[in-house]
Order: C-alpha cells, then sequence, then structure tokens
C-alpha cells in the first residue's frame, strides 16, 4: 500500500506526539508542516526530518501534493483550516475539541461533506487501553445491565506548565479535558438524553473554570456522574492523567482504578487485572496512558483514509461530544438540566 503523504498544521505542544504516532503506525508521509511561527515550524521540521516548513498554509498547500492535512493549530483556527482543505478535496484529520462552539463544529461538517471530503477527528482519549478493555466486559454482560456510572479525573497536575495557552481558555476543563471524559461516556453509555452541569474556578490566576461536575441521562437508562479537576490542590494520590471508572450493573460491578487495573466484581468474588499502556520512547512518561493511546485512534483514522476500514471518530459522531461540552456550559450557566433527545 502506497504511504498516504500529509501536511501538518500547527507545530505546537501535540505535534510532536502525533507526529511520533504517525510515524509509529507507518503508511503516512508527512512531507509537511505549517506553523504562523516559521521558526517552531522549522524546529519541528528538523526534528522530525519533514522537508518542507511553512508560515503560510496557502503557499504550503499550492506547492505540496497531499492525500489529507492534519490540523493540530489552536482551536479557533480549525473550521477555517477544515474550510481551506476542503477547498483543494483534501481530507481532514483535525485535533479535539473540534471547535469552540456547536455551531462551528456543525459548519465544518457541512463544509467536509459538501465538499465530499473526511472530517476525521483525533479523539484519542477512548483508545486507552483499559478504556477499551472495560468497554469489553461492560459489552460481554459480565455485569449484566449497567445502571449508573462514575468517570472521574480529578488531578492537582500543573497541567498550565506544559500548555501555557490553557490559562487564558474562558471554557477551559470542559473544553479541553471534558471533550475527551464526556466522549467517553458516549463510548462506554451511548448518547445522553439529559444533563446537568456544575463549575468552579479554583485558580484565580485563569480565565475559565477547572472544576465540573456533569450527570447525565442516557437514551438507555444509565446514570453517569463525569467528575473533572484541575484545581491545582494537593491529592493523597495524583492520578494524572489516569481516568477512572466505577460502574455498577445488575449482577456487579467494574472499578478501573489508578494503575490502570480493573477490578470486576460479580456473585463470584472479584478478579482484578492491570491493563498498563504500551510504552513508546517518544512519549512523555509522565502521559504515557494518553499518548500511547494516540497510536490506535490515528491507526483507526488511517484505515478511515486509506479505505481500509470505519473511524469512530467522525466529525458526525464527535458533534455529540461537542453538544455534550456545550450542553455543560449552558446547564452552568443557567443552573438548569438541558434535554437533548
Ligand atoms: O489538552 C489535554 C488533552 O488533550 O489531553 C490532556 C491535556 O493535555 C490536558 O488536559
Amino acid at each position: 500500500m502506497t504511504s498516504l503523504r500529509f501536511a501538518a498544521m500547527g507545530a505546537g505542544f501535540w505535534t510532536q506526539f502525533q507526529l511520533a504516532g504517525w510515524r509509529e503506525i507507518g503508511g503516512t508521509t508527512c512531507v509537511a508542516i505549517y506553523n504562523r511561527t516559521e521558526s517552531k515550524a522549522k524546529a519541528m521540521a528538523e526534528r522530525f526530518g519533514i522537508p518542507h516548513w511553512y508560515s503560510d498554509p496557502i503557499e504550503l498547500l499550492d506547492r505540496e501534493t497531499l492525500d489529507f492535512v492534519d490540523i493540530i493549530t489552536g482551536v479557533e483556527t480549525h473550521r477555517d483550516f477544515a474550510t481551506l482543505a476542503a477547498s483543494r478535496n483534501l481530507p481532514v484529520v483535525c485535533q479535539k475539541p473540534m471547535a469552540p462552539s456547536l455551531r462551528e463544529a456543525e459548519e465544518m461538517v457541512a463544509i467536509c461533506n459538501a465538499a465530499g471530503i473526511p472530517l476525521l477527528i483525533n479523539e484519542n482519549w477512548r483508545w486507552q487501553r483499559p478504556i477499551r478493555e472495560v468497554k469489553r466486559i461492560l459489552d460481554n454482560g459480565d455485569i449484566g445491565e449497567p445502571f449508573r456510572a462514575r468517570i472521574d479525573m480529578i488531578s492537582g497536575f500543573p497541567v498550565f506548565d506544559n500548555q501555557p495557552f490553557l490559562r487564558n481558555e474562558k471554557e477551559f476543563i470542559l473544553a479541553d479535558l471534558g471533550s475527551h471524559i464526556l466522549d467517553v461516556a458516549r463510548f462506554l453509555f451511548g448518547e445522553a438524553a439529559q444533563l446537568y452541569c456544575q463549575t468552579h474556578r479554583v485558580h484565580t490566576d485563569i480565565a475559565g473554570e477547572d472544576v465540573a461536575t456533569v450527570m447525565l441521562d442516557t437514551i438507555g437508562g444509565v446514570t453517569v456522574v463525569v467528575e473533572l479537576a484541575y484545581a491545582g490542590n494537593h491529592l493523597r494520590k495524583d492520578k494524572f492523567p489516569e481516568t477512572c471508572i466505577f460502574i455498577e450493573g445488575s449482577k456487579g460491578s467494574i472499578e478501573l482504578s489508578i494503575h490502570c487495573e480493573i477490578s470486576v466484581t460479580t456473585k463470584c468474588g472479584t478478579v482484578s487485572r492491570k491493563y498498563p499502556p504500551p510504552r513508546f520512547e517518544w512519549a512523555d512518561p509522565a502521559y504515557d496512558i494518553v499518548h500511547s493511546s494516540i497510536v490506535p485512534c490515528q491507526a483507526n483514522l488511517l484505515s478511515e483514509l486509506n479505505k481500509s476500514g470505519v473511524a469512530e471518530s467522525t466529525g458526525e459522531d464527535n458533534l455529540q461530544t461537542v453538544r455534550l461540552v456545550h450542553a455543560s456550559y449552558e446547564s452552568a450557566r443557567s443552573g438548569q438540566a438541558v434535554r437533548l433527545a
């Protein structure tokens, strides 16, 4: 199979890991990179052996022969880059969150549909090894019918050290982390019928909320509580960036706890096993579980691009996640539950 040629749009914090992920999978070649600050594009190009770098995306598209673009720029630019790619009939892979608002996300889907090109969202969280395993156990029926779940990512990790722009986001934790965790809620339990959300800002020097609690009722009748925090506080066991999950079902329970341990309890007792992520030398050990999930996620997206499979996180699918994020903001503002179905 020939290698698909792509351009990386953006040379920020996540680009290095996504490029390493593409390399790990094989079947693609990054032939060019854009960043509005040329020196950043050049530095990333030199590090990854990318032959051409640009500070003008139009020039890049005029000069390069591409099979797709990978948009890894700030969220406020995603629609413009997707529109540009669509004008050249180039399939789009786009970083999460898809867009800063539901309206823009819907426009991106419409623009790509009208151009007849795939829009695929690089939503990696649901590809974490223990989360895939939780889904397998759930689907296997080991705990019967699930009726309630808690999904949490509560951490004091200084997330702003690596991603300083997050400090200035007026919509912070629900957009940045909630996009992932609410997507996991959909992956495990299906679509929500309604939700209620409360938020807090604990850091005094940031623009957005750093704590959120979302309670979802799914169409299938499961109550799911999502707890998020980057409050910078001190916790006995800081689990960044591990997601903990507790699911109660009619015949038992599943608990994904720290260190990727899954315990399944049924009338026969408890069986526990660890599902650590694979280790890649390019991954930051502090983010291992997250960085390693980029590999199966991008492999899944590539299968859609080379027509050997079907992507899970299409733009259309991810619209439902974007809808949950913005319904959560709406609920937090109004103090009311928001109906979704
Ligand atoms: O930006 C976020 C992401 O996508 O994964 C973790 C993170 O880096 C901080 O919440």
